[in-house]
């Protein structure tokens, strides 16, 4: 596979191991996990057709290891990320100190008065680097890196979960625990 399929083909599987299953015509189990030669008979039949080698390649390469294959090769999921309703079962772990957030400017508002939500997905995401957390907040417009006070959160009583790809997972972030930086556009929008 060519870079730009590999990408591409990572795309349409997020799309199915994480929200719409039944654009591959597979189920989900009740962790995220399909049998791999359901999932490439389904992708087949959707016109995505690709082969045991070519997912390998795509699980192996991913830069962000989105996917995980299980310890037995038969089956596949998406280690976090999802909008379907899964359990991915992790165990809870206590965070590092300081974890990260990357969002856009133009959530700043509410995000103070809320916090940080989970939105669509099962959990607000948070990370321990900074370079890719930003480039996540740059998808939804004028990226922000929020800095997260893990250890405060945790001694609050806040349970993490660290998915397989490292990133870290909670049910919600209060605003007490958000350190938004000052930037000069925010100020101009709130005074
Ligand atoms: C924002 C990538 C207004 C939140 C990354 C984000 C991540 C609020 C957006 C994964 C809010 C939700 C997830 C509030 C949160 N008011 N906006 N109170 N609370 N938001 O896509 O974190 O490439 O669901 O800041 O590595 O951007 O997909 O979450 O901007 O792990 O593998 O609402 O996506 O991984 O957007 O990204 P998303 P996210 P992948």
């Amino acid at each position: 596979m060519t870079p730009s399929q590999i990408t591409t083909t990572s795309k349409f599987l997020s799309l199915v191991l994480r929200h719409e299953p039944a654009v591959a015509h597979i189920m989900l189990d009740s962790a995220g996990w399909v049998e791999i030669d359901c999932l490439l008979a389904g992708c087949a039949t959707a016109g995505r057709a690709l082969s045991r080698d070519d997912l390998d390649q795509i699980v192996t390469t991913n830069a962000k290891k989105r996917f995980e294959i299980s310890a037995d090769g038969k089956r596949i999921r998406a280690s976090q990320g999802h909008s379907v309703d899964v359990a991915l079962e992790y165990a809870p772990t206590p965070p590092p100190p300081i974890l990260y957030h990357g969002t856009a400017t133009r959530f700043l508002d509410s995000i103070r008065a809320h916090g940080l939500l989970k939105m669509e997905r099962h959990h607000v995401h948070l990370s321990a680097e900074t370079k890719t957390t930003m480039e996540v907040g740059g998808r939804h417009g004028k990226p922000v890196l929020l800095t997260i006070l893990a250890d405060e959160m945790h001694a609050a009583g806040h349970v993490f979960f660290r998915s397989t790809n490292g990133v870290w997972l909670v049910d919600h972030v209060p605003a007490r625990f958000i350190q938004i930086p000052d930037l000069p556009d925010t100020v101009q929008q709130t005074s």
